[in-house]
């Protein structure tokens, strides 16, 4: 076993997101920025987490929020200066707070000079990308966008070029040695400056075998040319070996579409790829092929699916939201009648198993999906981009307006609300994104004060978490129970830990093992020695 000094400082870390934007306006222009983001570093400590998940902050023209990147050794003046990103690494630092920043090397912003220089006809830097003629056909490929639509736009010239995510996004060319130098030496350049890690977006399609035709699939014809291929895993290998196994790095990689096979290949310590993966399957439990089109959430199904990886991953990392996603508490959850409950049921769920935990910002004040009012209120790429699909497709606008309003991204990116005046404290002007009218009481502020809120039951999980050395490092095992109540052990030499979790808004009846609750949801005056109440969580220890 690694003694404490060798031991990788992740595998016990509890990560927070932090979606710049959203996050904390400084200067009133309604867009969250760097120096907003150091304002709340006493906050981040207070509430115990180690290091930040920061989304992209690097120049950008913002037609993804900073997933379209310009420059990768600068920062988007709407966030800052590369000196508020030097001071937000060093005063983190001084707290004991560690930066992992977001990676984008599947495709650059069109407006990155490499593009330019390559629309310009510079052959150094056509080569980049991928750029090819119709053949006399339409499209060079039937390939299909994650974003819907095409994964081919066509240049003045008239030629071809390609973006699996929207037409501002042109996918690099990984066949390109140059392509690699100039990654790895982003790589450098940011670890040089003290970040802990990248979380690796989109990892698993960056190398494209070929750009054969694909099979016709709803959403992304051509996957099988693109997904985890035998390039992909060389070139991670030799960013570890090359850049990131030269610091302590933690690695995190967005693995879109995996199975468990594949991210065992991908996370495998002996194959020395990525420390661990993101996976989706129990995001999509509730989709139908995409997520647009919603099928009922079974929690038995998402308790199987959560099974599932807890024993396939060696550290899994787990998430209930992010960016992309809608709210926890609304996706897993019960809004209208059990909104407190079933926010703690979630918090105390993902920090007791195993793995490295994520929070994404508002979710530990209970914050859910966007009120927005209608399309006009949605900003985000992806709904505009389906939003146009659906249109070819022939739906109407209420039917467009019901699937989009329920699903987009946008959900997630409403600003943080800090407290409950008219600017919600994220901004003294007017938001990029409309503030949800519940900032009335849902709210960091109201919610510090009352010692029975979400965010300090974030507050004593974490601590609680921090303090057990059976969640932190001991074994998992899911114990038999009713379908869509979750149950399982946490064991280490000293304790065996109980974790019951009911994910349904019913009472039920369960069989009860240990000899005493340490922890829940549910007060001692509420709670039932027979059944667990509608969400309740519990955890019981049992001394061996
Ligand atoms: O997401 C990749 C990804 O799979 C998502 O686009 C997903 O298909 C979609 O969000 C489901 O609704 C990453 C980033 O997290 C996302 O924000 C970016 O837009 C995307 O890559 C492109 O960089
Ligand atoms: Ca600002």
């Amino acid at each position: 076993m690694a003694t404490s000094s060798t031991k990788k400082w992740w595998k016990n870390a509890i990560i927070y997101q932090i979606y710049p934007r959203s996050f904390c306006d400084s200067n009133g222009d309604g867009i969250g920025d760097i120096p907003g983001i150091i304002s709340k570093l006493p906050y981040l400590k207070d509430l115990g987490i180690d290091a930040i998940w920061l989304s992209p902050v690097y120049s950008s023209p913002g037609y993804d929020n900073g997933y379209d990147i310009s420059d990768y050794k600068n920062i988007n003046p709407e966030f800052g200066t590369m000196e508020d990103m030097d001071r937000l690494i060093s005063r983190a630092k001084r707290l004991g707070i560690k930066i992992v920043m977001d990676l984008v090397i599947n495709h650059t912003s069109d407006e990155h000079e490499w593009f330019q220089k390559a629309l310009a006809g510079d052959p150094k830097y056509r080569d980049y990308y991928y750029f090819r003629d119709g053949n006399g056909r339409k499209y060079p490929n039937n390939w299909g966008s994650f974003f819907g639509g095409r994964a081919w736009s066509k240049t003045e010239n008239g030629d071809y070029y390609l973006h699996l995510f929207s037409d501002k996004q042109p996918d690099l060319n990984w066949h390109n040695p140059d392509v690699y130098e100039e990654m790895t030496s982003v790589m450098q350049f940011w670890l040089d400056k003290g970040i802990a890690g990248f979380r690796c977006d989109v990892i698993n399609v960056i190398f494209k075998d070929n750009l054969e035709d694909g099979k016709q699939h709803l959403a992304l014809t051509g996957r099988e040319h693109y997904l985890n291929t035998d390039g992909c895993h060389d070139l991670i290998r030799r960013f570890n070996d090359d850049v990131w196994s030269k610091y302590k790095t933690f690695i995190v990689g967005e693995a879109v579409c995996i199975n468990p096979d594949n991210a065992k290949l991908l996370t495998d310590e002996d194959r020395k790829e990525l420390d661990t993966v993101f996976f989706f399957e129990h995001m999509d439990v509730d989709s139908r092929i995409v997520k647009w089109f919603k099928k009922k959430y079974h929690p038995s199904k998402f308790i199987r699916i959560i099974d599932k990886w807890q024993n396939t991953l060696e550290v899994p990392a787990n998430y209930f939201e992010n960016h992309d996603q809608i709210r926890s508490v609304n996706h897993f959850g019960n809004t209208e009648k059990y909104w407190e409950k079933s926010a703690k049921l979630l918090c105390g769920l993902n920090l007791s198993l195993r793995g490295v935990p994520f929070i994404y910002e508002g979710e530990e004040i209970g914050m859910t999906n966007g009120d927005f009012r209608g399309l006009r209120d949605i900003k985000d790429v992806e709904s505009f981009n389906i939003n146009q699909s659906m249109k070819r497709l022939l739906l109407t606008h209420s039917v467009r307006r019901k699937l989009i309003l329920r699903t987009s991204r946008d959900n997630a990116r409403t600003p943080v609300q800090w407290n409950s005046s008219e600017g919600a404290g994220f901004t003294t002007g007017e938001p990029w994104l409309k503030i949800n009218d519940n900032k009335s009481f849902i709210n960091v502020e109201d919610e510090s004060k009352d010692e029975n809120s979400i965010l300090n039951f974030y507050k004593s999980m974490i601590e609680f978490r921090k303090g057990s050395q059976a969640i932190q490092e001991g074994t998992y095992r899911r114990v038999a129970s009713p379908g869509d109540v979750y149950i399982f052990t946490r064991e280490s030499d000293e304790e065996r830990l109980y974790i019951y979790c009911n994910l349904t808004s019913m009472n039920k009846v369960v069989e009860f093992y240990g000899d005493r609750i340490i922890f829940g949801n549910y007060g001692e005056d509420e709670r039932l020695d027979f059944m667990l109440k509608p969400y309740e969580f519990r955890i019981v220890v049992s001394n061996i």
